[in-house]
């Protein structure tokens, strides 16, 4: 229920603003549920998807997962098409029984190259700022992440539910107003070296979400492994399956 109000400004918002075309989700995974615990702590686990694409966006995907108060997840990606040079917008936003875990960022394609910073960083820092004082740095994460995290990472763990409900949904809204200002603004990339270049960038990051996807475990243990490995093979991060079925653009 935490994420639902992000999940239908977010599809609302870009609504208003793109002409959104469905994504396909493959069959048994638009929503799945399934039922954990015992007794009183029994608990019924929905996870649905919802997908989207435009002309400059290849997959617009989200998973939300619900399993009561303590559970609940929204895991937001946007993947640009391979033929521009777009930032991913990746927002996850994790409750769980030990509290709330955000990370919202515009992860870089070249994450040290100056140019790049300076056309899809720089004009998200001042937001980045007016945000981060009310949601201080959430502490250690995983270093091997670094690489694929820009200087404006929101990365935060509130104590409070009603932070989330206010701060991080204003943080939300500002960081994919942005995002949304800069696909209008990106024109197609022709070069040929720098479409090689974002290609490979686009497949090293793809690669690293899913081989490291932090949900594994939580799917695993509610749906198994072979549902969960193909949800994010299939669906979740599944650019290389799709090159391979010819049907993306370069
Ligand atoms: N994370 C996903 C997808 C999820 C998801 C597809 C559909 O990439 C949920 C669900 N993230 C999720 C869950 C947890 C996290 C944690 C359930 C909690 C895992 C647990 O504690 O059991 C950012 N997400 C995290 C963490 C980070 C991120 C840093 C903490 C992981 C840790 O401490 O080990 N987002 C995550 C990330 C990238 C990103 C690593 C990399 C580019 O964009």
């Amino acid at each position: 229920m935490l994420y639902q109000p992000f999940l239908d400004y977010a599809i609302s918002y870009m609504n208003s603003r793109l002409e959104l075309m469905p994504y396909p989700i493959p069959e048994g995974f638009e929503s799945k549920s399934a039922v954990v615990g015992k007794g009183k702590n029994e608990e019924t686990i929905v996870t649905t998807s919802h997908g989207f694409a435009t002309e400059k966006l290849r997959q617009i995907r989200a998973a939300h997962v619900q399993g009561g108060k303590s559970l609940q997840v929204l895991n937001f990606v946007i993947f640009p098409q391979l033929n521009y040079d777009l930032p991913f917008f990746g927002a996850d936003l994790v409750t769980l029984p030990g509290g709330h875990l955000i990370a919202l960022d515009m992860q870089p394609l070249f994450r040290d190259d100056s140019e790049y910073q300076a056309k899809y960083t720089q004009p998200i820092l001042p937001i980045f700022q007016s945000h981060q004082q009310h949601l201080p740095w959430g502490g250690d994460f995983p270093e091997e992440a670094r690489p694929f995290f820009s200087p404006a990472f929101l990365w935060t763990r509130p104590q409070e539910t009603s932070v989330v409900q206010t701060h991080v949904f204003e943080a939300f809204k500002d960081y994919l107003k942005a995002y949304l200002d800069f696909v209008e603004q990106t024109q197609p990339i022709t070069d040929p070296q720098h479409l090689a270049e974002i290609q490979a960038a686009q497949l090293r990051y793809l690669r690293y979400r899913a081989e490291k996807d932090p949900a594994r475990g939580m799917f695993r243990r509610f749906y198994g492994e072979e549902w969960t490995e193909e949800y994010i093979h299939g669906f979740l991060f599944d650019l290389e399956r799709k090159m391979a079925l010819g049907v993306v653009n370069r």
